[in-house]
């Protein structure tokens, strides 16, 4: 039986579109099981299925598919919910949708079967938040970064809350049975204010945190014909920038995404840098710079003639062309051979390691902080020699604003500002 408190029935895909082997076409909601069997070559099978089963059938016209049953409440969404998988083209699989529609279920909107399912009770808020997060999540360590920054949060969010309950449980105490040597008024006030001060740090921590977007930026610089676009290619492991011995080959800049050891990187190859009076040029020298200086780790690249190279704002130098002459110092590889190349993607993967363990753990949208600072203000406005009655409403108020913040008690704003940042289908 269900307990749901949606009366309608939704539907989505919850693929991406483009191509691929399988797709996978959501219903979910209290008609979601009659009105798969409309549209299915063997309804009793359908209707007929037990929880969490399988039926391999037909839909007219459109495909073969297999459809996963699973019955209230024993579903994500924690209603029936129905999963179909036909093959991969994002064709059939919008056919499939409009044959849903067609027959009772409305479109989705972005985060609505989590959304379900947060009301349903069968996820928690910090459930919904990873969700999110795992479709969004392009690498693997921005996966495990961003998977730890909201469990960190919620941590720390779930331990200010306990102390201030037991704070509100002291006064309480207070109120009902006058005991007033019970309260320590020094204790009180200490754990109080280390709630306050836990509240700040979470917040300066958040400050602190530095985004990169789920990507670090990694630019080759340097002057025409040291070996850019060769080392680009060659980290690319592609053909991707024309290579050639006429300085100035490369004009605008290119870029490329690789993946160094699990980190997703920008690679930008620039246009060589030199005086040059042809406007074009110039422009791309420009465009060029810009990129590495926004760039995190900027890569400015030498060749044996290349004697005194100059190095900007943080650049590292990275010596190229080593199988025509021997360098003994730093960085160095050949584009041409190869060689170095390893060392080269050892000595990225030790820096990006290092700078992605300076990002700090912890992620708080920017309505996340403001609540957080108001309910910090809160509470250091709180006055110790007031009546309990009134310092025990005072605490309450705080603690309310935090019980919103771990998902209790939620306004309906906050649910949507979490769930409308999810993909249709989820
Ligand atoms: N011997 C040798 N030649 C190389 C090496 N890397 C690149 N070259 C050659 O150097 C020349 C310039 O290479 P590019 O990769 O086009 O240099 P670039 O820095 O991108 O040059 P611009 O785009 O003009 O700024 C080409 O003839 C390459 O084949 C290397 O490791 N060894
Ligand atoms: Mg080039």
């Amino acid at each position: 039986m269900s307990l749901s408190q949606f009366h309608d029935t939704i539907a989505a895909i919850a693929t991406p579109e483009g191509r691929s082997a399988l797709a996978i076409v959501r219903i979910s909601g209290p008609d979601a099981i009659a009105i798969m069997s409309r549209i299915v070559s063997e309804p009793e099978a359908v209707w007929s299925a037990r929880s969490a089963s399988a039926v391999y059938t037909e839909i007219a016209d459109v495909d073969d598919v297999v459809v996963h049953i699973h019955r209230a409440p024993r579903s994500f969404t924690g209603e029936d919910l129905c999963e179909i998988t036909p093959h991969g083209s994002p064709v059939i699989a919008r056919q499939i949708l409009d044959l849903l529609v067609v027959n009772g279920a409305c479109q989705a909107e972005p985060g609505e079967f989590s959304r379900r399912a947060f009301f349903n009770g069968k996820i928690g808020i910090e459930e919904a938040e990873l969700i999110s997060i795992k479709a969004d999540a392009q690498s693997e360590h921005e996966l495990r970064g961003a998977e730890l920054a909201v469990h960190e949060k919620f941590e720390r969010l779930r331990s200010a809350y306990d102390s201030l309950i037991s704070l509100i449980a002291l006064v309480d105490a207070e109120i009902d049975f006058g005991e007033s040597d019970h309260i320590e008024i020094k204790d009180f006030a200490e754990r109080l204010e280390s709630v306050t001060s836990s509240l700040e740090q979470l917040i300066r921590d958040s400050a602190n945190r530095r985004s990169n977007a789920g990507f670090f930026t990694v630019a080759l610089v340097g002057p025409p014909n040291v070996g850019k676009s060769s080392v680009f290619n060659a980290l690319l492991n592609f053909e991707r920038s024309i290579v050639s011995e006429v300085p100035g080959t490369t004009r605008d800049y290119v870029e490329a995404f690789i993946d160094v050891d699990g980190f997703r990187v920008k690679l930008i190859d620039t246009a060589g840098t030199r005086v040059t009076s042809e406007s074009l040029e110039e422009r791309g020298i420009q465009l060029g710079r810009i990129a590495a200086r926004h760039a995190d780790i900027s890569l400015r690249l030498t060749e044996p003639i290349d004697r005194f190279p100059t190095l900007q704002n943080g650049s590292v130098l990275l010596h190229n062309k080593i199988d025509l002459d021997h360098w003994t110092e730093g960085l160095r590889l050949s584009a041409r051979t190869g060689e170095g190349l390893e060392l080269l993607h050892a000595w990225l993967t030790g820096e990006l390691r290092e700078r992605s363990s300076e990002l700090s753990l912890v992620a708080l949208s920017d309505s996340e902080k403001s609540r957080l600072e108001g309910i910090k203000e809160r509470l250091q406005a709180v006055n110790l020699d007031t009546e309990p009655v009134i310092l025990a409403e005072e605490l309450r108020l705080a603690c309310s604003g935090l019980a919103e913040m771990l998902g209790m008690n939620l306004s309906y704003d906050s649910l949507n500002h979490i769930f409308s940042k999810m993909c249709i289908g989820k």
